[in-house]
């Protein structure tokens, strides 16, 4: 049985779409905790009110990104997670976090990598003309938003879409997106060569 342990910073939507999921199929693995930087958050209530443990590690009560990194591992640590799933976490992590979990640490990124890394994706790529926007799920590594690429999401951006329009759209296949990268990994059918992700049992790693 794998231990997940999930970080969130807000309504934790995704969060939701995992700990259903893992639930609902039967997964070799129980979320083990919830944790988010931001105190109050939304997936927190969610997340206790489906009996598992949740946790704050508060980044603005610490004096540097290294100190809130490392207290932030020693919480995670104590749920000792075979999987961290970053879902909406907004906070960029050390290198010596991202090493720590090197090769066992997930995100879903709201843009097609490596276009739009970094912030308001939606925004920039309607600014950009762009005719698709979708999400990406990656590996976490230092580099920001550069990590080997999971699986990854497209949705069309049609007359008249806003960044809300855009964000709502393409939430709706982070949510079964996301759901089913986590599951590949805690059932081992991710293989990454050179750089490059092979899900091992035939299922797709595009959605739309
Ligand atoms: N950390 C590392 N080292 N590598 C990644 O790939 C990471 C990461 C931490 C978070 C999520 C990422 C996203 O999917 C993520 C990936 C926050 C920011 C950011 O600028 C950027 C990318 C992501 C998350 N955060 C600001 C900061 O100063 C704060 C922004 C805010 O609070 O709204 O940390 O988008
Ligand atoms: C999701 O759309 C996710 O792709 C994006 O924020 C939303 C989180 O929603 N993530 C980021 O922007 C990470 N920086 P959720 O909290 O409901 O899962």
């Amino acid at each position: 049985m794998k231990n997940i342990v999930i970080l969130i910073s807000g309504r934790g939507s995704n969060m939701e779409a995992i700990v259903r999921a893992c639930a609902a199929e039967g997964w070799p693995a129980r979320i083990a905790a919830v944790i988010s930087n931001k105190p109050g958050a939304a997936g927190l209530d969610f997340a206790a009110a489906h009996g598992i443990a949740t946790a704050v590690v508060d980044h603005k009560a610490f004096a540097s990104r290294e100190d809130f990194d490392a207290e932030l591992q020693r919480v995670i640590d104590g749920f000792a997670p075979d999987l961290l799933v970053l879902a909406g976490f907004m906070r960029i992590l050390t290198p010596a976090f991202t090493a720590h979990y090197a090769d066992r640490m997930l995100n879903i990124h709201p843009s097609l990598l490596p276009a739009f890394t970094g912030l308001h994706t939606h925004q920039r790529a309607l600014e950009m003309g762009c005719k698709f926007v979708g999400a990406t799920v990656h590996f976490v590594t230092a580099e920001l938003d550069h990590g080997a690429i999971v699986a990854q999401a497209v949705a069309p951006v049609l007359d008249g879409d806003d960044a809300d329009a855009l964000a709502a759209r393409v939430l709706k296949l982070e949510h079964r997106m996301y759901p089913s990268a986590v599951r590949w990994f805690v059932q081992g059918q991710l293989a990454v060569e050179d750089g490059r992700v092979r899900q091992l049992a035939g299922e797709a790693q595009s959605f739309s």
